[in-house]
């Protein structure tokens, strides 16, 4: 089999890099190692930048996130008791997020993809990545026993963090950066309506908590946990108890409790790896980096590489030209390291870390208190949030 682009990985990145390309009529195939049902089953972020909306928009699959995703002008930070409002769009000329499940991201690019006949092989097992150091790159996997060779002009590793794209490249070619938190995040799913109309980011000498939300009558909530903790030392009479306990008292009061109808602990760390081109491998999204989930930009930066890695296959597949996929690694880490230094920053403002101990406490809140009293320091995060000119 023969195709103009293999993606590698059904997520977000994979499937809105295939739908771009699609609209300019460049052939490709998706191996994906899961179930369609798995990948739909995964919980993950919930907010998107403007930039990512008009990305989806360009890809036909924005319909469902305008009429039933949430635009947000401002967020909330908690702390000493108090909420403090962002108000985002007055500090960056009207710019604002939109909150909207990355599942149903996901799933409104499969039904785009599977309406236009496009292949994605699900449940592909032993995929491996074949001379993409040369100019005639192939990838192998199997599917039900039978094994496969598809050969290809470019190969897109956007399989994740665990993906095979990142590690088919020889080690000497690669740096990569890493900080792991000692901590993880819990995060409950539960049909009830959210505590606040916009987003509480909350700072507690208990430790960090997040009241998010998926639609007006489903909430999505975080709190700090221990690296090693389990979802099972946690019933929801303990979650909603422990979030109430790190919220200011009218925010807590505001909580709707009920039933979670999904709990998992995610661990946070700040990845990169450089480049992320390997003659005709680009490394896309999670595949080449990672960031806490504190400044939401893990799925919106998977979006921005999209953004540069199609501008530079349309130039190739349109004009001839290897200027864009050339600047490809180089573009997409500029973007890749604001959005890492910011999230570092979020999270290492917001948590609570083994040493913060009581002074650290005192310093955390003197750079809240600064920021939410300093025009210049909040539209510093402001711009940051609602995501940096690509
Ligand atoms: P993904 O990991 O989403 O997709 C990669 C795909 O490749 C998967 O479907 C996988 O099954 C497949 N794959 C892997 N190996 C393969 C192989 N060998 N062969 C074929 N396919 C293979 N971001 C936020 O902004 N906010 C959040 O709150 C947030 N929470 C998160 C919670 C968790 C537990 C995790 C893991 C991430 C979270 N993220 C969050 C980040 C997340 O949203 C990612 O940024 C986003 O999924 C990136 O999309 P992709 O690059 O497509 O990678
Ligand atoms: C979410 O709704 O899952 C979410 C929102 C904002 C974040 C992280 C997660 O910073």
């Amino acid at each position: 089999m023969r195709t103009q682009i293999v993606i590698v990985g059904s997520g977000p990145s994979g499937l809105l890099l295939g739908q771009l390309l699609a609209g300019i009529g460049v052939e490709t195939v998706i191996l994906e190692r899961s179930s369609r049902e798995h990948v739909l089953g995964r919980v993950r972020a919930g907010v998107l930048e403007q930039g990512t909306v008009e990305l989806l928009e360009e890809a036909g699959s924005a319909a469902r996130l305008h009429a039933e995703g949430l635009p947000h002008s401002g967020i909330s930070l908690a702390f000493d008791g108090r909420l403090h409002r962002i108000d985002l769009s007055a500090l960056t000329d009207g710019k604002h997020v939109t909150v909207y499940g990355q599942t149903e991201v996901t799933h409104d690019l499969m039904d785009k993809r599977e309406a236009a006949g496009l292949v994605t092989v699900y449940e592909a097992s032993d995929v491996a990545l074949h001379d993409f150091d040369g100019d005639a790159p192939f990838v192998t996997y199997a599917k039900d026993g039978v094994s496969h060779r598809i050969d290809c002009d470019f190969i897109a590793g956007c399989d994740g963090y665990h993906g095979v794209s990142r590690k088919s490249v020889p080690e000497r070619a690669l740096k990569t950066f890493e900080r792991q938190y000692p901590f993880g995040w819990l995060g409950v799913l539960a049909e009830v309506p959210p505590a606040d109309h916009e987003l509480v980011y909350a700072n507690h000498e208990r430790g960090f908590a997040l009241c998010s939300m998926r639609s007006t009558h489903r909430s999505r909530y975080y709190v700090q946990c221990p690296q090693d903790d389990r979802v099972e030392a946690w019933s929801d009479d303990r979650f909603w108890d422990e979030l109430r306990r790190r919220l200011p008292e009218p925010t807590a009061a505001s909580v709707t409790i009920g039933p979670s109808f999904e709990k998992s602990i995610a661990p946070l760390r700040s990845f990169v790896a450089e480049p992320m081109r390997f003659g005709r491998l680009f490394l896309v999204g999670d595949a080449a980096h990672i960031v806490p989930p504190t400044g939401a930009k893990g799925l919106n930066l998977a979006a921005s590489d999209v953004r540069y890695l199609f501008a530079g296959l349309r130039d190739f597949y349109t004009e001839k030209s290897e200027a864009g996929i050339e600047a490809y690694s180089q573009k997409a880490l500029a973007r890749v390291w604001k959005a890492v230094r910011f999230s570092w920053w979020m999270t290492t403002m917001l948590h609570r870390f083994p040493d913060t101990g009581d002074f650290g406490q005192r310093i955390q809140e003197a750079e809240l208190d600064y920021l939410v009293h300093s025009c210049a320091a909040s539209t510093a995060l402001a711009e940051n949030y609602v995501g940096l000119p690509y």
